[in-house]
């Protein structure tokens, strides 16, 4: 049993978060989560309130458990999802791309926990001064929007820098991950791509094969110059990227590639000209499970790693 801050704080009995992805953490997949003892949470993305109070309103029928939503603070409609999580008493908020410093204390008045994710120190610092309740230290091993500084690094900086509960994402998948995780000082982990692997994740099937066909070089980071990184799998999409940054287009003309694409890849399966968003940790893996099997082969597996490790280390 491996029990931490982060079970107390968010009611739940395994330190696993699923990632708030855009378009694929729908109320069916948070629900399974939260339903095998993790925390599932809803991605609103650029999502209008009303689209994710629907899923708010199905998530709560399909499970008893704690659930979150996470704000990913780009998107035009960030007020409008803030006001719908406030009404329904959501009782987790995670949020990505961004400084929700603004909302944490009408988030807190109604008692949800906020969970930043942060891709460096002085943004970790920032969130724990405004009343963050722990934070997700995510490096840019991850799939999706994501910052500079790797898993390793950023993990047990963080950890030193703040009192609060520390999550780890990016990079991990199994039990070996979720070992590595704790060993940095994380108190639990949050894991995007491993999911959308699962049974109950309903991304178009080719999605999910892309992800198990995928080797160790195929996520690669794309519009590193429009200041919003996007990593995901090598394809036509990423190739029409490369060149034009190479040619020095401006921003606007990248961010107009790049609009509507993850819906594409998601819903219509169009993984060769879609943006098919996911984690340097697809190349790990190879298979399709229930999240259930997920998490409770995960924990198995930590409890073998610690025994080798303490093996190897002559205890
Ligand atoms: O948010 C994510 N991953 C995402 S969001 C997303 S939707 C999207 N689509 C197209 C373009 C951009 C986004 C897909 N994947 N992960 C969490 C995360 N947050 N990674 C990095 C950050 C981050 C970056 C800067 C958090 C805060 C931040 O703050 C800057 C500041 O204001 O100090």
């Amino acid at each position: 049993m491996i029990h931490t801050r982060i079970c107390e704080i968010l009611d739940i009995r395994y330190p696993i978060l699923q990632g708030g992805m855009a378009w694929v953490a729908t109320a069916g997949l948070a629900a399974a989560v939260s339903n095998a003892g993790g925390l599932g949470i809803i991605g609103s993305g650029n999502a209008p309130g009303e689209v994710v109070e629907r899923e708010i309103v199905k998530a709560k029928e399909l499970t008893d458990r704690p659930f979150g939503v996470n704000v990913m603070m780009l998107s035009p409609f960030v007020d409008q999802v803030m006001e719908v999580i406030i009404r329904h008493r959501v009782r987790v908020v995670t949020t990505g791309a961004g400084n929700p410093g603004k909302y944490i204390g009408d988030l807190k008045g109604v008692g949800a926990k906020v969970i930043p994710v942060v891709p460096s120190i002085a943004l970790a610092k920032r969130m724990q001064s405004v009343g963050a309740d722990a934070l997700i230290a995510e490096g840019t091993e991850a799939g999706g929007h994501v910052g500079e500084l790797t898993t390793m690094c950023l993990v047990p900086q963080v950890v030193d820098a703040v009192d609060i509960p520390v999550i780890a994402a990016g990079g991990v998948a199994d039990g070996r991950g979720l070992v590595a995780a704790l060993a940095l000082g994380a108190e639990g982990v949050q894991m995007g791509t491993r999911f959308v692997c699962s049974q109950e994740c309903t991304v178009h099937q080719n999605y999910k094969e892309a992800l198990i066909n995928a080797g160790d070089r195929d996520a690669i980071v794309s519009g590193r110059s429009t200041g919003h990184p996007v990593r995901s799998l090598r394809n036509k999409l990423t190739r029409e990227f490369e060149r034009l940054e190479r040619s020095g287009a401006p921003a606007g003309e990248l961010e107009r590639l790049g609009a509507g694409k993850l819906k594409d890849a998601v819903v219509d399966g169009n993984t060769l000209a879609g943006s098919v968003m996911a984690g340097q940790i697809a190349g790990l893996i190879s298979d399709i499970k229930t999240v259930d099997e997920i998490i409770k082969g995960m924990f198995d597996e930590a409890g073998d790693v610690l025994k080798n490790t303490a093996k190897i280390l002559g205890r």
